[in-house]
């Protein structure tokens, strides 16, 4: 149980500064966001430059047949423009946008101006513009940590693409599913990526999933690392290439506020994974407004060069999109961009960087705090941490242990902690603290965010006020909300608000304690979080099938000490195979190429048979119990077909690989 009792007031330092320096603040803002909403996001739109205002606030719905989500409808703006361009045209283009720091250190470190990108995105718009991408064609990008990652996103959003991110850890047949799903015809991608000194074949990998996708009419290559990579004629480009024969200027398309910025894939209970898609003002309105106010950050500083900002996510995820591409760029601020890992060269990695570029705020996971608090104290005390004010974490729920860590050894109890819940589908922080006002709680998210309304829900519906445990849902919408599942609005329906009509379901389960703070529990759908990734035990047991070996699979998290929850897999083996440790690895292996390294199964138990219910259900619950290692508290098993099933299992329980 977390300790409610320890509360950490909000650091003085970032207090004496803040945009919202109470609670007092917080709560009057608060509710006038609530109650007074139309005025309220009418205002805030005023952080970006339109083309034309919009005419309505919102229009929206969440009731049953008539679910749909618009904000500042009529709007016309251009999220490239907002991120790039007003800074150049408002005279600061020397402004830094970019500190670059390679995976190795030394090896390729720069500072990058508002201005560079301005003129990096144009050329590489005008690349794409030339090959024919217009107003809502769909481009997947499939690049590493490197700057041109965010100019891919840009150009595409200067001229009305839709771009498509798919992490680079993503394995052929992943990406190729990913193309296939948006019909994407355009792919950019680099010769190789970096990791920890080691080379990620990158186009090898893209050259590998197009055999399956035969529409991709170009493959836009970054040279990167120099490394050999095949060629097909007439469809792969070299951008360093292109962009020579590129015009310098290319003027920013007029988008509606609900056109489509981007899709973005992401695991749920069942199926495929989705394709998110997020509009263009809501969303920019909201990510910049978060980024300002959860992490307090300041442009500039009386005149002075302004915060430093890093945030450690990849771009193929949500939290790169929202706090390092749109948020912050949209906020004109300076960030690190970095293509490293929080181990490599050492586990002081971070805090060298941070030393280096005198980091103010600094947004990371709990799986890499726990990564790095295993490598004790001495690698952070190492560099200078006093440029720091606020610290961040996302992804997971963060223990009360890791949290501590985090104040104390690396924040030197001085800093802020933001534990931010959020998810692909809000676009940005939902559950927050404000890091000038809030108290914070070691494991807890706090309060909700300006417009945010949660509630928790008892499993059957009804509505728990006060200190109460259940599920999450949000009550109204807010402009960073998703907007649709590509394509497929009757999966955006079924998966959010079906379960409770009228509400937004989260898919998380949460407790509300006295103080009306929120503590995220975990989700409670079939859904992995391992190391902050989302992962549906679906996709895990699709890919374990396709397996020649393998009859059938089941796929449990169980928790991990570093990873937050592990992978752990059951599979029932065809008439035949035989049950070894060889066929062991080979299925770990078998997961990591069709997936990716990320969905790598911890353990692998072959099971004779799986616990099911007369109706053939299998019975997850029971297997997460075998797989903790909790063979008491295994509940009813009355309902199985063949109750004889779990004895078995529960004596043959791996403890390793
Ligand atoms: C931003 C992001 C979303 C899921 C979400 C929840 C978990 C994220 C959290 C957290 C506890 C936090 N989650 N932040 N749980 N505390 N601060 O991670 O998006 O990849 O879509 O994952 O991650 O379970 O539902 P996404």
């Amino acid at each position: 149980m977390p300790d409610e009792r320890a509360v950490y007031p909000p650091a003085p330092a970032v207090q004496a500064r803040a945009f919202v320096p109470s609670m007092a603040d917080y709560e009057a803002t608060y509710r006038r966001s609530v109650e007074d909403s139309d005025a309220f996001w009418a205002e805030q739109a005023g952080r970006l430059d339109w083309v034309t205002p919009f005419e309505t606030v919102q229009d929206w719905s969440f009731e049953p047949g008539d679910v749909h989500i618009k904000w500042y409808e009529g709007g016309v703006l251009n999220a490239c423009y907002n991120a790039v361009d007003r800074h150049v045209e408002a005279g600061r283009g020397g402004r830094t946008a970019f500190l670059f720091e390679p995976d190795t250190p030394g090896d390729g470190d720069r500072t990058i101006t508002y201005s560079d990108v301005h003129a990096e995105v144009q050329r590489l718009a005008n690349v794409l513009r030339d090959r024919g991408v217009g107003r809502g064609d769909r481009v997947t990008i499939y690049l590493p940590m490197i700057p041109e990652a965010a100019y891919a996103m840009l150009a595409c959003a200067r001229i009305g693409a839709i771009f498509s991110v798919v992490f680079a850890g993503f394995s052929p047949s992943a990406l190729a599913s990913r193309i296939e799903d948006c019909d994407s015809d355009f792919v950019i991608t680099a010769d190789e990526g970096r990791r920890a000194g080691r080379r990620i074949a990158l186009k090898a990998n893209v050259d590998a999933a197009l055999r399956g996708c035969p529409g991709v009419r170009h493959v836009l290559v970054v040279r990167h690392t120099g490394g050999d990579v095949a060629w097909t004629e007439g469809r792969d480009v070299w951008l360093d290439e292109a962009r020579e024969t590129a015009a310098a200027a290319c003027p920013c398309e007029p988008m509606g506020a609900e056109d489509p910025l981007f899709v973005l894939y992401t695991s749920g209970s069942t199926g495929t994974p989705k394709g998110v898609v997020h509009t263009t003002g809501g969303y920019c309105v909201w990510t910049s407004l978060t980024h300002e106010l959860t992490f307090d950050y300041h442009a500039v500083e009386g005149g002075a060069a302004g915060d430093v900002f890093w945030c450690t996510a990849d771009v193929g995820w949500i939290t790169g999109h929202s706090y390092i591409v749109f948020g912050p760029m949209i906020n004109g601020a300076t960030q690190v961009f970095f293509e490293g890992t929080p181990t490599y060269p050492d586990a002081g990695r971070f805090w060298e960087v941070v030393e280096k570029h005198r980091v103010t705020q600094f947004y990371t996971a709990p799986t890499a705090i726990r990564a790095l608090m295993a490598k004790g104290d001495e690698p952070v005390m190492r560099s200078d941490r006093s440029s720091l004010k606020v610290l961040g974490t996302v992804g997971e729920p963060i223990n009360p242990e890791a949290w501590r860590w985090y104040h104390e050894v690396v924040g030197e109890g001085r800093c802020s902690v933001v534990d931010t819940w959020w998810q692909t589908e809000t676009g940005g922080h939902m559950l927050t603290p404000l890091p000038g006002a809030t108290p914070e709680k070691p494991g807890s998210a706090t309060r909700p965010f300006f417009g945010v309304v949660p509630e928790v829900l008892s499993p059957d519906g009804e509505r728990l006020d006060g200190e109460a445990e259940g599920l999450l849902v949000i009550a109204r919408s807010w402009p960073g909300q998703a907007r649709t599942v590509y394509r497929n609005h009757d999966r955006f329906v079924n998966t959010y608000f079906t379960a409770f009509p009228g509400r937004y379901f989260t898919g998380d389960g949460c407790r509300r304690d006295a103080d009306g703070d929120y503590w995220i529990t975990g989700r409670v759908d079939d859904v992995l979080n391992v190391s902050g990734h989302r992962m549906g035990t679906a996709e895990v047991e699709s890919a374990l099938v396709l397996h020649e070996a393998v009859a059938e699979a089941a796929v449990v998290g169980v928790p991990h000490d570093i990873k937050g929850q592990g992978i752990y897999v059951y599979v029932t083996l065809v008439e035949g195979a035989d049950a070894t440790d060889a066929l062991r690895d080979e299925l770990r292996r078998h997961v990591r190429a069709t997936i990716g390294p990320i969905a790598t199964p911890d353990f692998v138990q072959f099971a004779p048979g799986l616990p099911k219910t007369r109706s053939g259900k299998i019975m997850r619950r029971i297997l997460r119990k075998i797989g903790e290692n909790a063979p008491d508290q295994l509940g009813d098993t009355s309902t199985l077909a063949d109750p004889d099933v779990v004895a078995s299992l529960v004596q043959n329980r791996r403890n390793q690989p």
